[in-house]
């Protein structure tokens, strides 16, 4: 498909509507990057998409802002809702968004079984690293000894690396960006859009309002600038020990490979199945 020669402006792909998110949220930025990867891809409109989203701002991102097909479902299980419309549209691109307490929360193990049965979706997990929506409680991904709403002393707990879970899981394609890697996103999803089977971009996003002013940021662009300090390519923190990598975000590409998927290995078992039927 080839790239559109008219200039990209997000109107294209978005109804008349007012954002939900709060000023200098990093959904402005993602939802940016991924207009821009789908204009860059050639799509004239989202009409080639459905897109699939639980709760929480991150699922607010394409619905019901994008002029597309959604479907927004109960809190983390946008996946099961995402698995059925693969299945039965395989032709059309299903995109999941969703917050880091929807997909790697709640919504944890239909990840899990998403990335390891190569269900050809693409999954855009937005980590702003607490739940936002409800005010900033602690989440899966808060980093080890951040004060939340409800951990006002520092989190006890470490953080999930999910990336990483959904590559050894089986994902055919996982890379991790920041809201402060505005090229690097818009090619990470590029790619997971285009990528056949499972895919999955982790951002690591900006959250002003429930977690920044709490765990001690004075704005957004101190946030951006920690983002931006703290990142380690991937193939450099493969050179460093786990000490050294403490509190860094490891961004790149972890995995980009060819394997079966779901709906191939669905859709064979059915045409066996038909064949077998009609020689009996
Ligand atoms: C079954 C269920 N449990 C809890 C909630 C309350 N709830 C709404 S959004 C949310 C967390 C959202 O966090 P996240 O997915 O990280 O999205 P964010 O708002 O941070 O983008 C929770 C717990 C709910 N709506 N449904
Ligand atoms: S609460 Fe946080 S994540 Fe939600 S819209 Fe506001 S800044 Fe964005
Ligand atoms: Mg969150």
């Amino acid at each position: 498909m080839a790239a559109l020669t008219e200039a990209f402006s997000v109107k294209r792909y978005m109804r008349d509507l007012k954002l939900p998110f709060c000023p200098g949220c990093g959904c402005f930025t993602i939802t940016n990057s991924f207009l821009r990867a789908v204009h860059e891809l050639g799509y004239e409109d989202l009409s080639r998409f459905i897109f699939c989203s639980g709760i929480g701002c991150a699922a607010w991102i394409p619905s019901p802002y994008f002029k597309a097909d959604s479907i927004h479902t109960p809190h983390g299980r946008s996946i099961p809702a995402a698995t059925g419309v693969r299945l039965m549209r395989p032709k059309l691109n299903v995109v999941v968004f969703g917050g880091d307490g929807d997909i790697a929360g709640i919504g944890l193990s239909h990840l899990i079984h998403a990335a390891r049965r190569n269900l050809d979706i693409a999954v855009i997990m937005v980590n702003n690293m607490v739940y936002g929506m409800t005010g900033g409680q602690v989440a899966p991904t808060t980093p080890f000894k951040t004060k939340t709403a409800t951990t006002p002393y520092g989190s006890f707990e470490h953080p999930l690396d999910v990336t990483r879970l959904v590559v050894s899981a089986g994902a055919s394609y996982a890379a991790r960006w920041t809201t402060a890697h505005a090229r690097n996103l818009k090619e990470a999803f590029k790619n997971a859009v285009t990528t056949k089977g499972f895919a999955f971009v982790e951002v690591v996003s900006q959250c002003p309002t429930a977690f920044g002013r709490r765990a001690g940021f004075k704005g957004v662009a101190e946030i951006l600038r920690w983002f931006k300090e703290n990142s380690i390519q991937l193939k450099q923190a493969e050179k460093m020990g786990e000490e050294k990598l403490a509190g860094k975000i490891v961004v790149g590409e972890f995995i980009r490979r060819e394997l079966p998927t779901l709906t191939e290995n669905v859709y064979a078992v059915l045409e066996e199945a038909k064949k077998r039927a009609e020689t009996s």
